[in-house]
């Protein structure tokens, strides 16, 4: 309960920072005992979509509308997972990436926690990307730009049979994204562990576990790492189109 009508949670025409004080959940058709917290969307002015879904046991989620790809990722418990090729098992970690059009069953076994990123799927010629499901500690880290303090792993295969990317950053304390990026891409991002502070625009924002970000085409972004343990991130960006047909939003 606010007493104070405070929240850290701001948002603007080109970027919003989503703090789960301020979250309201709610309930969607065709989704079984599942709440939805909605993060970013079209109707803040995004090309995609973010949520959280919290499932109960036996809960299971909805297929996304026609023509939406679907990337979901793990946060806690426990699920089985159908991408067409039999029913597995997985827990906090795991992640399922669907093309379009892709028939798949994703079932709670323990109450579980997904973050789920959708994009409407911008096709290329004849090429069509394959279903993933995978786990994060079988990806390798690559130093990001050749700082060893800036692990970046990268979900999904990076080539044009993709239109969007989710990577995972990790930081240790102190270490910094390398430049202030600006850029044609967009970006949706929740915190998993640690703080910093993100340069959103010509604002600085405080962040840490649990906070999401939108973040519009060419928004200057910067981030610095601090704490004492390392911070981590998983975020999306739009890729490998033309920004003709990549700009929908
Ligand atoms: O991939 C990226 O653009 C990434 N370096 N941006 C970010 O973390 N804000
Ligand atoms: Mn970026």
């Amino acid at each position: 309960m606010s007493l104070s009508g405070l929240t850290r949670s701001r948002v603007q025409a080109d970027h919003a920072l989503l703090t789960p004080e301020s979250h309201v959940p709610c309930m969607l058709p065709g989704w079984r005992d599942a709440t939805l917290t909605i993060l970013v969307s079209p109707r803040i002015g995004a090309g995609f979509t973010q949520f959280y879904v919290d499932l109960l046991a036996g809960g299971a989620t909805a297929p996304p509308q026609d023509g939406i790809q679907r990337f979901v990722y793990v946060m806690e418990g426990e699920l089985d997972a159908d991408v067409g090729d039999g029913k597995r098992r997985v827990g906090a970690g795991a992640y399922i990436y669907t093309p379009a059009g892709h028939a798949h069953t994703l079932e709670a076994c323990a109450p579980t926690r997904l973050l789920v990123f959708e994009k409407p799927w911008v096709p290329l010629g004849d090429s069509v990307p394959e279903p993933v499901l995978a786990h994060e500690r079988d990806v390798v880290a690559e130093p990001f730009l050749g700082d060893p303090d800036a692990m970046l792993k990268t979900f999904l295969p990076v080539d044009d049979r993709y239109d969007m990317a989710i990577n995972h950053f990790t930081f240790v304390p102190g270490a910094t994204l390398p430049m202030v990026e600006v850029h044609v891409m967009e970006h949706g991002l929740t915190l998993l562990s640690g703080a910093g502070v993100y340069r959103l625009g010509d604002s600085w924002y405080t962040v840490q576990k649990g906070d999401s970000i939108w973040m519009a085409p060419y928004l200057p972004q910067w981030f610095c790492a601090t704490g004492k343990t390392p911070t981590s991130y998983i975020y999306y960006k739009d890729m490998n189109r033309d920004v003709y047909a990549a700009g929908q939003r």
